[in-house]
């Protein structure tokens, strides 16, 4: 070989591994390219606003054995910046929507208007009710028209949620404001000594991302490859207010989490490491208050935790932060209040018994950006993928292949049913997660398995809730019978 040509192959090599290193490294290269620093812009005069509290829904029957709700999904418009004016959609008004607050035991009507020019549905994200009230793709909502679900709540308290969940749109949906609470109340959620005052001592947060463009408009507009994984803004907003702040007294305060993002995991913390108690995950209270530095939430997760501010004094400025930015500032009130202890026991949450699954499935979630698949499908309405029987109970084993760099894993969501984590990787899962829940986080290379009872007959989704995966096909379909 003349050295003409060693040099030749030499070039070759080196130009290939330069690929490969560029290749592997895309999501980062695209997130460098595209730093919008139109938000900085957007931000720098910026004062506090009061963080919203979201107003609870009215509940037009008069007989307390019923409820009855009204809702409207429209197009809104909503001031995040000052003198901006950003196109929205809303639930009654222009972002977000209001709190639907329901006892166990009540029977429910919620009739929801679509006044959007596209199709919608409203899906009530962790209650149990059969399917053809559960809001999803098969509940359309056509524009103008009115769907009307009716249920009754059997379940204990909890913190629920509702978003649509239209075939290929959801995400868009929910990005441009659609999503609200719905709590459930029961005589354990009433007897506790736990702050329950609601938007003074028991607060909501609706913690979602958003990136906007120069102009203020929101920005749904994300390469759809399989690099990029999802849609993440770049600024962190609490109840739709961006960069808030909230009068806090110096006592026990109740915070009710969502992690109502399209595709983003969050990390939670107080900004000064203090410790707080988790007492509720999706599905209701935990047995007892896990003591936390932070908890991590994944896409359509809830938490409820309890946080002591008795012993800061006026002038301290303590703030939650979500991934390592102030979502939140706290300002310390004079008010002293404190009556409150961090209870010892919550309620009874007694184990599914792995002896009684009579069936066992395996759910392999593969890929990543818009290539997403499970167990090798893409999600078909005409084609139901599982057939379960009624009041029967199993054991689903979900597991994350084929993950590339930078991607986050799958946030995995079962409708119709509250289940039980049983492992992560054949570990017992975290004290926090021994509690109900309807979603749970797979990391990558994790199999998690949950057990669960299916109450309720009809046609149900299970699916990725990072809302892109989501939209491109990371769903299926089971049959409760
Ligand atoms: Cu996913």
């Amino acid at each position: 070989m003349d050295n003409k040509m060693k040099f030749f192959i030499a070039l070759i090599v080196i130009l290939s591994l330069a690929g490969l290193l560029i290749f592997s490294n895309l999501p980062l290269v695209y997130n460098i390219l595209n730093t919008n620093p139109q938000d900085a812009n957007l931000l720098s005069n910026e004062t506090l606003d009061e963080l919203f509290i979201p107003e609870i829904l009215e509940n037009e029957s008069e007989d307390p054995s019923n409820a009855i709700f009204s809702l409207e999904a429209k197009k809104g418009s909503k001031t995040f910046f000052q003198g901006i004016n950003t196109p929205t959609y809303g639930y009654n008004g222009d972002f977000l929507g209001p709190v639907i607050r329901v006892n166990k035991g009540q029977n429910v009507t919620i009739n929801v208007r679509n006044s959007l020019d596209e199709h919608t549905t409203t899906h009530w994200h962790g209650l149990i009710v059969d399917g053809d009230n559960d809001g999803g793709p098969h509940q359309m909502i056509k524009s103008d028209e009115i769907w009307e679900a009716n249920f009754m709540i059997e379940q204990p308290a909890a913190t629920l949620w509702y978003h649509p969940h239209i075939m290929d749109i959801t995400g868009k949906q929910v990005y441009m404001g659609l999503a609200g609470l719905f709590y459930i109340d029961d005589e354990i959620s009433a007897s506790l000594d736990i702050p329950k005052d609601y938007g003074v001592d028991d607060i909501p947060l609706i913690i979602q991302d958003r990136s906007f463009d120069r102009n203020g408009n929101l920005v749904y507009d994300f390469p759809q490859n399989m690099m990029n994984d999802g849609m993440i803004g770049d600024i962190i907003m609490i109840n739709g207010t961006v960069n808030p702040n909230f009068q806090i007294r110096k006592d026990l305060m109740r915070f009710r989490i969502l992690n109502g993002s399209n595709a983003n995991l969050y990390t939670i913390r107080i900004s000064d490491n203090s410790t707080f108690y988790q007492i509720a995950s999706d599905g209701g209270f935990l047995e007892k208050p896990v003591s936390l530095k932070e908890l991590t939430l994944s896409s359509g997760e809830r938490a409820e935790i309890l946080v002591d501010f008795s012993s800061y004094t006026k002038g301290d400025v303590p703030s939650l932060v979500v991934n390592n930015n102030t979502a939140l500032n706290f300002e310390i009130d004079d008010v002293e209040n404190s009556s409150y202890a961090i209870p010892e026991y919550l309620t009874e949450v007694p184990r599914i018994d792995i002896e009684k699954a009579s069936n066992q499935r395996a759910f392999r979630l593969q890929g990543m950006g818009n290539m997403v698949s499970i167990n090798g499908k893409i999600m078909d309405m005409s084609r139901i993928d599982e057939f379960v029987s009624l009041n029967s109970t199993e054991i689903w084993e979900v597991t994350t292949v084929g993950q590339m760099m930078h991607s986050l894993g799958h946030p995995f969501h079962i409708h119709g049913v509250k289940f039980q984590v049983i492992s992560r990787n054949d570990n017992p899962p975290p004290e926090n997660e021994m509690g109900w829940k309807d979603t749970v986080m797979v990391y990558p290379a994790e199999t998690v398995k949950v057990i669960m009872q299916f109450t309720k007959p009809g046609l149900f989704m299970y699916h990725c809730h990072n809302l892109e995966h989501e939209d491109a096909g990371m769903m299926g379909q089971f049959k409760v019978e």
